[in-house]
């Protein structure tokens, strides 16, 4: 079994030492962490840029959808509570960028690569903030997603990561609980509230189970990510707790997912659900959302703009160590 699971590991990884691949292997196999200055294959090196970088860049990016009803939410208690959100995503983002740059990759490099977009980041955030029932959406479907995939994210094989996404996964926790009370106010008001509160949940439904990733068979990174343990569970294994959790919060919301085939499978122990139109997705991806050239010029101009704070914070750090030589 486990030179099984080598070989195939060396044809993805090639030319690495075969000592030494063995070694990591087995402490992988182990589920012992591995640091930033153990030895580890280039290809474990790359996915994991890959994969912590873009999950950074989906945390900046997907400040601005929240961060556009930060002045409309309806009361100063919501915008309060809106802000300390909004600020929390920045702080996922710091964190998942030094643990990234732990790999050997700086910073300017990982945000050129999204502002050039070489680098992708979370489809869902290509989507429009219509309403302020949307806020409420985001927070119990599109946060709901994110711990669904990041609570296993915690037993990654990779320590910094790991150790980044216990943090994260409390403050998501929390996200979520405020995006599901949202939902709770509006479908217990008006008939109107009621009604957007529907709406939104029509239109974030399926783009909530996109975010999941491709199907396991069409997913070209899970089968070696699963054997190293960078990811502990598969897309669909994700998407399918995902959909059981949540039905019923919709039910206890008296909102119904749009789903016409979703229905309870005694037999398999989940539901069954319609198929996600994966064209979509695969168009979102490639940058075609509805507001990705919105969400990218924000992101541009918010670098260019701020060119003056990270001179100013690089003349300071300076400044600073001059001082501490010549003491
Ligand atoms: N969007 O082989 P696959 C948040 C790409 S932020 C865009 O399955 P993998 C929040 C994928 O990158 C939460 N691209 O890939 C923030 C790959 O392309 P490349 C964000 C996607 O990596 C603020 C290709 O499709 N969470 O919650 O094994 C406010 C094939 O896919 C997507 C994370 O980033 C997508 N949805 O699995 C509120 C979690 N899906 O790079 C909330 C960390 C797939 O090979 N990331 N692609 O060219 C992961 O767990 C994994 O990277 C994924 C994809 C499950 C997303």
């Amino acid at each position: 079994m486990y030179t099984t699971e080598l070989q195939k590991t060396k044809a993805v990884a090639g030319t690495e030492d075969p000592d030494k691949l063995a070694a990591f292997e087995a402490r992988v196999a182990a589920d012992e962490f591995i640091e930033p200055k153990d030895w580890m294959p280039e290809a474990y090196r790359r996915t994991l840029t890959r994969q912590i970088s873009q999950h950074a860049h989906s945390e900046i990016v997907g400040m601005l959808p929240e961060g556009n009803w930060i002045t409309r939410a309806p009361s100063l208690r919501r915008k309060a509570i809106l802000l300390a959100k909004v600020q929390d995503e920045a702080g996922h983002g710091l964190y998942l960028y030094s643990a990234a740059e732990t790999l050997g990759t700086s910073r300017e490099e990982m945000i050129e690569a999204l502002h050039s977009g070489k680098a992708k980041y979370s489809t869902i955030f290509n989507y429009p903030t219509l309403t302020w029932a949307d806020i409420g959406a985001i927070g119990w479907l599109v946060d709901g997603a994110a711990i669904m995939n990041q609570v296993p994210l915690q037993r990654t094989s990779y320590g910094p990561y790991a150790r980044a996404m216990v943090r994260v996964c409390k403050e998501e926790s929390f996200h979520q609980r405020q995006g599901y009370e949202i939902m709770m106010h509006l479908a217990a008001g008006t008939p109107e509230q009621k009604r957007m509160a529907q709406d939104a949940l029509n239109r974030w439904w399926w783009p909530s189970l996109m975010m999941f990733g491709p199907p396991d068979a069409d997913s070209p990174n899970t089968a070696q990510s699963m054997r190293w343990r960078i990811k502990r569970e598969t897309n669909d294994e994700l998407r399918q707790k995902f959909v059981d959790i949540t039905v019923p919060q919709a039910e206890a919301l008296g909102l119904s997912v749009p789903d016409p085939v979703l229905a309870w499978n005694e037999e398999k122990g989940g539901h069954d659900f319609g198929e996600i139109d994966w064209e979509e997705f695969y168009a979102v991806v490639r940058g075609e959302g509805p507001v990705a050239k919105e969400r990218m010029k924000a992101r541009r101009d918010a670098w260019e703009e701020g060119a003056w704070v990270r001179e100013a914070a690089a003349a300071y750090a300076e400044k600073h160590a001059r001082k501490a030589e010549a003491a």
